[in-house]
């Protein structure tokens, strides 16, 4: 990898660290709720609770992007490893280790697994995913680095080849132009021989996407639910929780889940350092969108980016 920007890094060891991210939490907040429709940015899920959420829905039975990602990388990634030859694996949003495992084993068994680096926002949740892993591999240097991949991110110097790994769908939040910046700023931090990995969801059956974010129990309704308990915490808000409805839905046309809240009576929000929201009865917040893709239609599209695809 080459050198991050120290600009976008606060002290020199690691864990590195976001600047001012409660600042850029309340600017986030005030812009997304004076928008029409109201959105708030689905990165403000991951809280502590949220993680554990989050980490509830990659078992439900509906979800099936995290088991299918795992059954695929457990099939691909030593051809992968193979033609790559990484040293260092970059995992952007980190999120749970378990997807770490499958490939740190693959490097190491293919001979070289020196450095580590987990990129995420959630500080709690990346410092016990460094303790877990400094445990099972003690012979790889691990650096975590909190950051928000929202913002143009540094990364340490870690030894070549690196493979830089976007699991989990994750860039299935991003609009397509965002998405496109992000993956120019990826490939701008990346050196020749480093290789990117990336795991996004694929259009299918509009049942089964639907479902996915639908859970009978109710696991989806809740981490929703905790994107607005968590501003009445951090910011002190006084969202009424029990006014709000979970609903997420699947656009054919656009390829996307959106999720949102919806408000099931009029009522007005004060969040002392933005001021007050007033929603009507049935607005809804949106709290995220979930781009599904398409695979021949990215590998026609990925020439004109300047990047070859893999063919894996
Ligand atoms: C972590 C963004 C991939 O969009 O499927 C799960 C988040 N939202 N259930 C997704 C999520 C609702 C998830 N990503």
């Amino acid at each position: 990898m080459r050198n991050g920007r120290q600009s976008d890094v606060v002290g020199g060891t690691p864990p590195y660290t976001v600047r001012q991210s409660r600042q850029q939490m309340l600017f986030d907040v005030r812009d997304g709720l004076s928008r029409s429709p109201k959105q708030l940015s689905p990165k403000y899920f991951y809280d502590e609770r949220g993680s554990e959420l989050f980490e509830e829905i990659t078992q439900l039975p509906e979800y099936y992007l995290t088991r299918a990602e795992r059954l695929l990388l457990e099939q691909k990634i030593a051809p992968i490893v193979r033609a790559v030859q990484p040293c260092s694996l970059v995992e952007l949003g980190a999120g749970s280790a378990t997807k770490t495992h499958i490939i740190l084993d693959e490097m190491r068994a293919n001979g070289c697994a020196e450095c580590y680096v987990p990129v995420d926002v959630s500080r709690d949740f990346l410092e016990a995913t460094a303790v877990q892993l400094r445990a099972d591999y003690p012979d790889v240097q691990i650096t975590p680095v909190v950051s928000d991949i929202t913002e143009p991110f540094a990364l340490p110097p870690v030894a070549s080849p690196t493979l830089v790994a976007f699991l989990g769908s994750t860039i299935g939040n991003f609009p397509r132009e965002q998405a496109v910046r992000l993956l120019a700023h990826i490939a701008g931090e990346m050196g020749a021989t480093d290789r990117f990995l990336l795991g996004a969801d694929l259009i299918k059956d509009a049942a089964i996407i639907t479902r996915a974010y639908n859970d009978p129990k109710g696991v989806t309704a809740t981490f929703n639910l905790n994107i607005l308990q968590r501003l009445n915490r951090e910011l002190n808000a006084n969202f009424p929780l029990g006014d709000y409805e979970h609903r997420a839905f699947y656009s054919s046309s656009q390829h996307r889940v959106e999720m949102h809240l919806v408000a099931r009576r009029a009522h007005r929000v004060l969040i002392p350092e933005i001021g007050e929201i007033t929603l009507d009865k049935g607005e809804s917040i949106r709290t995220e969108l979930s781009y599904k893709y398409d695979r021949q239609a990215e590998s026609r599209r990925e020439p004109q980016r300047g990047t070859a695809p893999g063919g894996f």
